[in-house]
């Protein structure tokens, strides 16, 4: 008998991302996007890494989903590398793309797991970058295309679709920090960037309703629980800056249909507002069916004069943390999920992605001993556990990640996988953490 019993039909699923496993970057028609470009150009990551070959999952799909079948997984979380079905983002469509999802969902859904599939996680088709990217308004029309296009040949395969996966790392480490493709310094495009993204979203959602298709569809979001500091005025008012530049940002047009008024204030007064048209936000605001949330660290905000703009800045506490740098701070998913219940009305939650990099070694027994991570899920899991029976609606948790993969502007050396990849020959090696999880799974719950 598991101690924390969760609600009987919780989805428990693993979750990966296209540029971050696919690999085969120029195969079978697939055209050029921009973490190709990105990750082309020397000092833009880690030891100039790239997804090129990643973990080969293009090549072994099959391999992967009976590991997924093996530890009892039933729910996987995947997106879709756009310039993979529409090499230019747009008009021609690559038969060989399609085919590669067709075989990858079906044989999925064969064995009884259940996609949830992400149409935007970060891969945009280069062509598209070359007019502008999220920056021009004509893009938010191609991505209704896209998605139109993958809901008449997935729409009756797939149950959960999310359009798209962190607006804000789009929007600020891909355009006002240049961390992320496509590289660019420009706070104000950022700004117009998100709104074009949060756009699109609601563009697909009232497009997903118009098809008439029985499954679910939401968007995810990155949020971080912001804590003050100090108990100072100014602290306690950085932290509730930094919580609209991260969460309300985002939160707010989607489930209000409205951008945060103090936010909208602090950004005129430094001139960073982008054209935001009014009608625009009844879009935006279009019904979703599940909210989901990416968490893997909180936030404790300081009052800082220097700070652009938002004269707010994070402060590193002497916590325990992941190979990531990121604070180990479980409360925060707790506190996160209640936020969410009372301020945006009990709207359903899908957490679709909490997990851990650490620095996992083989051992000479070629095991992975990762109980670091186990705790770290853990303590995650009773977290929701507890927000659950307050009465959050939380429906469903995936883990990022099922394996290993190329951590963006860290390349391979962070691995946040369940599943251990040996990148010199592709092997896999099933971690502790993942049986562990797959017992998880098989007592729909926690034994302590
Ligand atoms: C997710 O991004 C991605 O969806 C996934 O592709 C990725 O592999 C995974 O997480 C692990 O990184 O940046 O130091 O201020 C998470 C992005 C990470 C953005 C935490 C906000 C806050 C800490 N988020 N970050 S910091």
């Amino acid at each position: 008998m598991a101690k924390y019993n969760f609600p009987k039909d919780f989805i428990w699923g693993v979750a990966t991302s296209s540029y971050q496993i696919e690999g085969a970057y120029n195969e079978d028609g697939k055209g050029e996007n921009i973490w190709d470009r990105f990750t082309s150009i020397p000092g833009n990551i880690y030891k100039n890494h790239n997804g090129n070959v990643a973990c080969d999952h293009y090549h072994l799909y099959e391999k992967d989903i009976e590991i997924l079948e093996q530890l009892g997984i039933n729910n996987y979380r995947l997106s879709i590398s756009w310039a993979r079905i529409f090499p230019k983002g747009y008009g021609e469509v690559n038969q060989k793309g399609v085919e590669f999802y067709k075989k990858l969902i079906n044989t999925l859904i064969s064995k009884g797991i259940q996609p949830a599939v992400t149409l935007y996680h970060w891969d945009l088709p280069q062509h598209l970058q070359d007019m502008g990217g999220w920056a021009n308004r004509k893009v938010v029309d191609y991505f209704v295309e896209y998605a139109e296009f993958m809901f008449k040949e997935f729409g009756d395969l797939v149950p959960i679709w999310i359009t798209h996966n962190e607006p804000w790392v789009v929007s600020m480490l891909g355009y006002a920090w240049g961390i992320h493709a496509p590289g660019i310094k420009d706070y104000k495009m950022a700004l117009q960037v998100a709104h074009n993204v949060l756009l699109s979203h609601g563009k697909v959602v009232r497009l997903y309703r118009s098809m008439d298709l029985k499954g679910k569809i939401g968007i995810t979001l990155n949020l971080l629980t912001s804590y003050p500091y100090t108990n100072d005025e100014k602290d306690i008012l950085a932290a509730k800056i930094n919580d609209g530049f991260v969460n309300r940002w985002f939160l707010d047009p989607v489930l209000k249909g409205k951008y945060p008024e103090d936010m909208v204030k602090l950004y005129r007064e430094q001139n960073l507002l982008p054209e935001l048209p009014e009608e625009d936000m009844e879009i935006i605001n279009e019904k979703i069916d599940f909210l989901g949330i990416n968490y893997y660290t909180r936030s404790v905000v300081k009052y800082d004069e220097a700070s652009y703009p938002l004269k707010a800045s994070g402060v590193e506490l002497d916590n325990p943390k992941t190979d990531m740098g990121w604070e180990i701070y479980p409360k925060g998913l707790y506190d996160m999920l209640n936020y969410l219940h009372q301020n945006y009305d009990g709207i359903e939650i899908l957490i679709t992605e909490n997990g851990a990099a650490f620095n996992d070694i083989v051992n000479s027994n070629g095991r992975v001993i990762d109980d670091y991570r186990i705790f770290y899920l853990n303590e995650h899991l009773k977290e929701v556990y507890r927000a659950i029976s307050d009465g959050v609606n939380v429906k469903g948790y995936y883990l990022w990640s099922f394996l290993d993969n190329f951590e963006w502007a860290e390349g391979y050396a962070k691995r946040f996988g369940i599943v251990y990849v040996d990148y010199t020959n592709q092997n896999r090696i099933i971690k502790d953490s993942a049986y562990w999880y797959g017992d998880v799974i098989k007592n729909n719950g926690l034994k302590e």
